[in-house]
């Protein structure tokens, strides 16, 4: 077996461990942030236990920290307040980007994680399964319900060779963007394996595997071996390591060979993670802004090989550079080594460590401005500037662009190769961890006026008959459909306010025209709704009035969390027909054969029909015609 087949395995509640096949996991560890928290946690609360089931769940605070009015301060304290009183570890603003502390302090090899965010596949470089889901799911996790996917294919990505200087981790996965594009890891895990992995330490793992959510894959992983031991050593975490690999003659569903050594430094233009091109074919275009930071490259590692190739030097007059360090330890580690005085000496803005600019929470670039970034998404508008191109690398061709003031190849700077010593110890200090009560009974949950009770799906019968609202292209991304950033982020406890913000980056007219239709279908091409877990994407439709989605294909999370709210996702049989629906058609979804796995679909407008394929099981059919998983999970648990 694989290694993902052994997790799987050992953690196994039904089904059959055939590609494809719905099976049931039992999940040991949850973490959630708070852009998706709160809504999760509102979830939690919904199905009525009083104590997280998991072995272990942590409530990270590091999105929603731009405190612009009361909105974010108020989920802040509904998020303490709440992890206390049901048994969850609550990591405070300031601690840290959740995946860069979740590897820190809780990843544990072979152990299943879910997390409230599509990156949560970080853990997969400690050794872990580790999966991007919705808030609902999260929260049905936490609530000790089993966690329903697909048997992923599992394809081996054999490393070989070393990486040669300046080149690094992010080269690697932006590589394999390049190779199999945005689409590429749709239904699969990608597990690592060959001489390669021994030369890449943990948080370089981590970038690889947290990077994988960009190729649409279920996750990724590592092996655990002794370079895992030793990071989980530095963490003072060794007791909790144990080796995860796959036996000698693990069976693949594919394979993928990269040669680290024949690497070249790598960039993604705007705006998809996959326009991949050598650096050197884009040389010299002229730079605005450079970030360095993220859940992707904010390791100690990272900034570290940034502060010793700023050292003695400026950054270029012409551009604005600011770093968002990882965690608290990783931002100590920088005093403390006296780095952070390179970095404040050549001119670097120290940003807060949490995920800031990755979301358009401050730092935007200027109109037009090209903006070089360490992190994993450049979908149009993500930056908070509409007309910016933001580019994604590595921090060493971040930091060539910032002393250049274009875009430069490292390796021709002439510098000293940046070094790193893995047995690099590091301030252990919990104090912005705080431990839920034994009892909870008694703490009261915080509740200001930003958090308005959860709306609710009545439910489909018999048939569907709504207008088109929308017809979109491929790729469409769930910041497409529900934009973030520092204006639209507060919002994510309030799904009235959200919902009028829904498709603004595409038409701002959507949210009225849906509102005003009643019943709402949109359709969309290929991997619609790729990208983030946020379930707004499904929620806030789904309050505007939108009951199915027809389109060409779906991404995984946002497909799942489409069911939870009770939308029916449909897929067309023939591709053809999306051609043929125009937006402000009325569409008539005949649901009365939707157990064939197959409905029908009457465009009344233009008096046709066609067939329209739907992945439901039985479980999700009931699902979605119940309105939802939350009145579904919880009748089910009244009446059993
Ligand atoms: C993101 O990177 O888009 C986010 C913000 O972390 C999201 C979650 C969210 O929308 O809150 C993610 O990737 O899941
Ligand atoms: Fe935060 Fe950006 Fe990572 Fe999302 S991708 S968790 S916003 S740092």
């Amino acid at each position: 077996m694989n290694i993902t087949q052994k997790i799987i395995k050992n953690h196994l509640i039904s089904g059959e461990m055939k590609a494809g096949e719905k099976i049931a996991i039992k999940i040991d560890q949850t973490l959630t942030q708070d852009a998706t928290g709160t809504m999760a946690y509102l979830q939690f609360e919904a199905l009525g236990v009083q104590k997280v089931q998991t072995e272990l769940s942590v409530s990270y605070i590091d999105h929603n920290m731009l405190q612009n009015g009361f909105m974010n301060a108020d989920d802040h304290a509904f998020l303490q307040s709440i992890a206390k009183k049901h048994g969850i570890y609550l990591s405070k603003p300031g601690n840290g980007i959740c995946h860069q502390v979740h590897l820190e302090r809780f990843g544990i090899p072979g152990k299943t994680l879910v997390g409230s965010d599509s990156h949560t596949p970080t853990g997969g470089g400690l050794g872990m399964l580790a999966m991007g889901v919705g808030g609902l799911d999260a929260a049905l996790s936490m609530a000790g319900q089993p966690f329903y996917l697909n048997m992923p294919k599992v394809v081996e990505v054999r490393l070989t060779g070393s990486l040669k200087p300046f080149v690094s981790a992010k080269d690697v996965i932006l590589e394999l963007l390049r190779r199999v594009t945005v689409k590429g890891g749709v239904g699969k895990v990608m597990e690592f394996t060959g001489p390669g992995i021994e030369t890449l330490t943990v948080p370089e793992r981590a970038t690889i595997t947290n990077m994988g959510a960009e190729i649409g894959a279920t996750t990724s992983i590592f092996p655990s071996d002794e370079i895992t031991r030793q990071f989980m050593a530095i963490q003072e975490r060794d007791e909790q390591w144990v080796a995860v690999q796959a036996d000698s003659d693990a069976v693949y569903d594919d394979l993928i060979e990269i040669d680290l050594s024949t690497l070249d430094t790598m960039i993604a233009q705007p705006h998809m993670p996959d326009q991949v091109v050598k650096v050197k074919e884009i040389e010299g275009k002229e730079v605005n802004q450079v970030v360095v930071g993220s859940c992707t490259n904010s390791s100690y590692k990272d900034i570290s090989t940034l502060a010793q190739m700023l050292k003695g030097k400026k950054v270029h007059e012409n551009i604005s550079m600011g770093l968002l360090p990882g965690s608290k330890q990783v931002l100590r580690k920088l005093v403390q080594t006296g780095e952070l005085d390179s970095i404040l000496d050549a001119g670097v803005r120290i940003l807060e460590t949490s995920c800031g600019a990755c979301i358009g929470m401050g730092f935007s670039p200027g109109t037009d401005a090209v903006t070089l970034r360490t992190f994993n998404r450049n979908f149009l508008g993500r930056t908070g500037t509409k007309s910016a191109q933001a580019y994604l690398c590595s921090p060493e061709v971040a930091v060539a662009a910032a002393l250049e003031g274009k875009i430069t190849d490292p390796r021709d700077l002439g510098l000293d190769t940046p070094v790193y010593d893995v047995n690099t110890t590091f301030t252990i200090d919990d104090s912005l961890i705080l431990a839920p009560d034994e009892d909870g009974s008694n703490v009261e949950i915080k509740r200001g006026p930003n958090i308005k009770p959860l709306p609710l799906n009545e439910g489909i019968s018999g048939k569907i008959e709504g207008t088109v609202v929308l017809k979109v292209e491929d790729d469409i991304t769930t910041d497409h459909i529900m934009p973030a950033g520092a204006k639209i982020l507060p919002l994510r406890s309030n799904v009235p306010e959200i919902s009028k913000h829904v498709f603004e980056v595409i038409d701002p007219a959507f949210p009225e025209r849906a509102k005003a239709a009643g019943t709402g279908i949109i359709i969309g091409g290929e991997n619609y709704g790729q990208g983030s877990s946020r379930e707004h994407a499904a929620l806030a439709p789904m309050y505007l009035g939108v009951r199915a989605k027809l389109v060409k294909s779906f991404a995984r999370i946002h497909l799942a969390n489409l069911v939870n709210f009770g939308i029916l996702p449909l897929t067309f049989v023939n591709p053809a027909d999306y051609d043929s629906i125009d937006q402000d058609d009325k569409l008539a979804v005949d649901l009365s054969d939707i157990e064939s796995g197959q409905v029908t679909v009457t465009n009344q407008t233009k008096g046709s029909s066609f067939k329209a394929d739907h992945p439901l099981s039985q479980r999700e059919i009931e699902i979605v015609l119940a309105g939802g998983a939350l009145g579904y999970v919880k009748k089910q648990t009244v009446t059993a």
